[in-house]
């Protein structure tokens, strides 16, 4: 069974590959979302992705979920820490949704420790870099194979 299958990006990720790569790792956005893509074909996963620096966009984007997709992977970057707007509309579903972030947000600045995404998440995967996201998505497969 093919469980279709959102990405969501959130602030700044589109500068991923940039700068920084001691923090988020070397690889462009592009080429973690085609990862995914690859990913997503062993593991049964239509995997759309999308990027947004607009935390409104990306609420509309969660939004959308209900009854087009089986489940999300979200990294909201920074909106991870201050969105209650973000919050509400992931409570809103019932769909699974993991976060993931590249860095490990717990050895970082104490305002990174806190993610009200967490609060929605089945789980959350951080400081794999890029890696992660293919953790995220094993464990989304797995959890959308148990409940098929
Ligand atoms: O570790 C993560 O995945 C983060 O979500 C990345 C965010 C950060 O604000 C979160 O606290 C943790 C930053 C996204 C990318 O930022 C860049 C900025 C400049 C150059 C390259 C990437």
């Amino acid at each position: 069974m093919l469980h279709c299958t959102r990405i969501l990006n959130g602030r700044n990720l589109n500068l991923l590959g940039q700068r920084e790569p001691g923090i988020h790792g070397r690889p462009a956005l592009a080429e973690i979302e085609a990862m995914c893509r690859a990913a997503g074909e062993r593991l049964g996963l239509e995997i759309e992705c999308r990027q947004s620096n607009s935390e409104g966009q990306l609420v509309s984007w969660v939004q959308e979920i209900p009854g087009e997709f089986a489940g999300l992977m979200l990294n909201a970057g920074a909106y991870s820490h201050p969105s209650i707007a973000l919050l509400d509309a992931l409570r809103a579903l019932k769909e699974p949704l993991i976060e993931v972030h590249l860095s490990n947000i717990y050895q970082r600045e104490t305002f990174r420790q806190h993610s009200y995404v967490s609060l929605a998440a089945k789980g959350v995967i951080c400081g794999f870099g890029p890696r992660g996201y293919l953790m995220a998505l094993d464990a989304l497969a797995a959890l959308l194979n148990d409940a098929s």
